[in-house]
């Protein structure tokens, strides 16, 4: 008898897979499409526990959906730019290029070792020439279409190396990764994407997803962050110009006590006094260098201070002063609010602290109404019981002239239709979104495909040029100007309108650029005359099931919709949305020992005492936590010492079976060795089956007559095929359906007709349904059994319903309410039936006796209960 051996087994699968092309996408138009797709990894070196969840999830949807009839499209890619490979080349002069090729040569392998079914045909790597040329072409789409644009933008600038950082080289501190410099912000003339355009399509497309989790959509809305209001002006005392605010609540108009500018305003140097200009530019230089997290933080005092100017409320005509203070964000609305401390928490803290006057114009709808028989109407402010806090319900508008009495909900309505006919306002959308500045002062990206031109100003570069290739000599410090601008040879070049002296662009875009396009170019990854052929786009499009982390639930996400409608929009493609259905898997988290009192990690290695583990240092006890699995926590296991020890069917089944999907898992070698002998036990079944016998190349008949214990098994093997079919619909509960395959292997080890027809039947749909969650012993098993075709092109069972039925059920006989015995009868008796049995029953006879029966209780399918006296 031979023993389950994973190593040679699953080796000489992939070979055999790999080389009748099982895994290639199928042209045949004739089946419907499953296009099942993983977020493609970024190249870091290694794969980790994470992309093994993420991509098995992936691989049993696209293996069962081949083997129910559809044309699956299951592809695998690269994320390749970006600035680890940089940071590489200058910490260890290793070429950017060379360094990922590399890694992708490592990573590809591991994945091919986990026998993910990949049409490795259409591989991409966004780092390639023949990807990015058309990134570029995309770019120039989005430049024709008035949707890239320049302006002005702050970047970390490193004042010691004199080269612009990306915010992860900036620490938590603001200092520079490299230098330790503090870091500035400095003004860069930079790239812009105009998604803004799209918000409003963004956001309301989110109901066109019912397959997304609901998480996902809010985090997104949020991120969109749509408000409803106004725009009001406020005219500046002794000037022509004006102030524009957006706010929520013009029904609060009468209230504002104060105006405040964002620091960076143009206003500021227009409103300030000659007596306050020092103490304000002291104070925008101040403000100038923090981060915007740092300002807006709700914990930490606002912090301001008065220009000397006054605007003027244009509802009261009463002159307030104009301040600037470090909450106020020049990039949103229109930099400046309209201060309302009584109803907003915000500018109620801030008029406290500044000693600003504080005029409640919004009362609670009962308060008024009692008020206004004994006093008038007079405010509350008035009547001398000042707010102790902002009041932010809504309510009646009160100290606010013609519009007192009105609930706040209609006031808003009202006030902004004064505004507009008084030309000092209008209704506005607001949206929190922001253009997506896309340029990078970096080396390892896709060049920005423009051409600067004294006389014709930005130019495309032709299409016929593409792709604009990154040199490859170049020289990466970390120093200096960003590594493109050093380049003379490279940046100068003619103008392609009017041929005189030009420069390229030198920076290059941000890599979510590569990644929000990636799955339209599976479907025809090699073409070189077009980005793709919008035929097989669309035909394969919407991507059916999408699979990856939770990290990506805003911006790759957002990204790549944008994408899709501005290339709808430009013709390319005929669908709203790419991503039909998404799920973000939990993590996986490792066993960690972590000493409570210093906050340290400890390897498990070097603790004594496992049982009860000890800091070897410190001497604390430590505490046992499964943390996300990192290197700095020592608690990672890395996929191929898995897989060397146990093989890749054992490791997916294990992650499969741990956790639902959704759910963080925590890695426990017990419950993967408990995996690896549940394989084993398969392993046996089978081959034991197939050296014993005759019958293996049989096939029952449903219709002829069965023995009980031949229906029973039956029936076992009939749930186990519903069950799981089931399970990988809908919620995908990859968990319950290996628990099921556990329980159909349990019923035939313990059926007592091996030598049945059925008893062949079960066995080979036990290997029919493991088949897309552990390929390789599946396939060995049943080539074992003398077939020659691939079970992986087999197709997938039906649950024959008549089979579901049990003929029998057990029937619980109680007595008051207490179970005296058990009684199997037809399962599809009547309740009198029920009654009738239960009473003719030997228990019934012994515990009734004589007794008088007052009740009887009958719940169908389950009990008869005797109330007797
Ligand atoms: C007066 C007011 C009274 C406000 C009140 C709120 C409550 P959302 O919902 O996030 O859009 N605001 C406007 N522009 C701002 C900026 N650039 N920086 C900081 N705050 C700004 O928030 C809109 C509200 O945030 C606006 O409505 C404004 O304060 C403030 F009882 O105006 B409100
Ligand atoms: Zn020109």
């Amino acid at each position: 008898e031979s023993r389950y051996n994973p190593a040679s087994i699953e080796q000489q699968w992939q070979q055999t897979w790999a080389e009748q092309g099982v895994d290639l996408t199928p042209e045949d138009s004739s089946k419907p499409k499953y296009y099942a797709l993983s977020m493609f990894p970024y190249p870091s070196g290694s794969l980790h526990m994470g992309h093994v969840r993420n991509y098995t999830i992936t691989d049993v949807l696209a293996r069962v959906r081949r083997m129910q009839g559809y044309r699956v499209l299951h592809p695998m890619g690269w994320d390749a730019f970006g600035l680890p490979a940089e940071n590489a080349a200058i910490d260890r002069g290793i070429h950017p290029a060379k360094w990922t090729e590399q890694n992708i040569a490592q990573m590809r392998t591991e994945l091919k070792r986990l026998g993910l079914s990949y049409d490795w045909n259409r591989e991409v790597a966004t780092c390639l020439p023949a990807y990015y040329k058309w990134t570029q072409w995309i770019f120039l789409q989005f430049f024709q279409a008035g949707l890239a644009y320049q302006k002005e933008s702050a970047v970390n600038w490193d004042p010691i190396d004199q080269t612009v950082l990306a915010n992860e080289q900036v620490d938590n501190d603001g200092k520079s990764w490299r230098s330790g410099a503090k870091v500035e912000r400095k003004l860069l003339r930079q790239w812009f994407f105009k998604i803004t355009d799209y918000a409003e399509q963004l956001l309301n497309d989110l109901d066109k997803l019912p397959g997304w989790p609901e998480r996902v959509k809010l985090m997104q809305a949020n991120w969109i962050g749509k408000s409803t209001g106004a725009y009001l002006e406020f005219p500046i005392v002794a000037s022509d110009e004006k102030i524009a605010v957006f706010t929520t609540r013009p029904d609060t108009v009468h209230g504002v006590t104060y105006i405040v500018l964002a620091p960076e305003h143009p206003l500021t140097q227009v409103v300030t006094t000659p007596a306050r200009k020092a103490a304000v530019e002291a104070f925008v230089k101040e403000i100038a260098s923090q981060s915007e997290l740092e300002r807006t933080a709700e914990d930490k005092p606002k912090r301001g201070i008065p220009t000397g100017g006054k605007a003027i409320n244009p509802f009261t005509g009463d002159e307030i002063p104009i301040w600037i203070a470090d909450y106020v964000l020049y990039e949103y609305g229109t930099g400046a609010v309209m201060g309302v401390p009584a109803h907003d928490v915000r500018d109620f803290k801030f008029a406290k602290e500044q000693g600003l006057a504080i005029v409640q114009v919004i009362a609670p709808a009962g308060a008024v109404e009692g008020r206004s028989q004994e006093s008038e109407g007079r405010g509350v402010e008035a009547e001398g019981t000042p707010l102790t806090q902002a009041y932010t319900e809504p309510g009646v508008l009160i100290n606010s002239g013609t519009f007192d009495g009105l609930p706040s909900v209609e006031a808003k309505t009202a006030i902004v239709h004064h505004a507009e006919q008084n030309s000092f306002g209008k209704a506005r959308i607001q949206y929190r979104l922001r253009d997506w500045l896309i340029s990078r002062q970096r080396y390892w990206g896709a060049p920005i495909p423009i051409i600067h031109c004294p006389s014709c100003g930005a130019v495309a570069v032709p299409d016929a040029d593409l792709p604009v290739q990154l040199p490859e000599n170049i020289e990466l410090s970390g120093r200096g100007a960003s590594p493109l601008a050093k380049l003379e040879s490279w940046i100068n070049v003619p103008c392609p309108t009017c041929g005189t002296p030009a420069k390229r662009e030198t920076d290059t875009m941000d890599t979510f650029i590569d990644s929000s396009w990636y799955f339209l170019r599976y479907p025809d990854a090699t073409d070189d005359q077009q980005v793709f052929d919008p035929a097989k786009t669309n035909d394969w499009m919407p991507v059916d099931q999408y699979v990856g982390g939770i990290e990506h639930a805003i911006l790759h996400l957002l990204y790549s919709r944008f994408f899709t409608k501005v290339l709808r929009d430009r013709g390319l493609l005929n669908f709203d949305e790419p991503f039909q259905r998404l799920l973000t898997q939990g993590m996986v988290q490792g066993k960690t020992y972590k000493n409570p009192r210093t906050g340290k990690y400890v390897i498990a290695t070097e603790i004594a005492d496992l049982t009860n583990p000890t800091d070897p240092e410190t001497g604390d006890a430590l505490e046992l936590v499964y943390e996300k699995m990192s290197k700095s926590k020592y608690n990672g296991v890395a996929p191929g010492d898995v897989i060397g020890k146990y093989g890749a069917d054992t490791a997916r089944m294990f992650i499969l079976f741990k956790a639902p999907p959704e759910k963080d898992l925590e890695w426990d070698e017990a419950d993967v060795e408990g995996q690896f002998r549940f394989l084993n036990r398969v392993w046996r079944l089978v081959t034991e089956f197939g050296e014993r016998s005759a019958a293996s190349g049989q096939q029952s008949n449903p219709s002829s007559d069965l023995s009980k214990i031949e229906k029973e098994l039956r029936r076992s093997i009939h749930t186990a095929i519903a069950a799981i079919t089931d399970d990988l619909e809908g919620e995908y509960q990859f968990n319950t359906a290996v628990s099921e395959l556990m329980k159909l292997s349990n019923a035939l080890t313990e059926a007592a007709c091996k030598d049945s027809p059925v008893y062949a039947d079960g066995i080979r749909a036990l290997l029919i349904l493991l088949a897309p969650f552990a390929p390789h012993i599946a396939e060995d098993l049943w080539h074992g059994l003398g077939n020659t075709d691939s079970i992986h092109t087999q197709s997938w069972l039906t649950a024959d319903p008549a089979a579901l039925v049990a003929d029998e059920i057990t029937l619980v006989i109680q007595i008051l309410g207490k179970t005296r015995g058990m009684l199997q009868v037809p399962s599809q008796s009547s309740k009198e039936d029920l009654e009738r049995y239960a009473r003719e029953s030997d228990v019934a006879r012994k515990y009734i006796g004589e007794k008088e029966i007052k009740k009887v209780i009958v719940v169908p399918g389950k009990l008869v209960n005797f109330v007797v006296v």
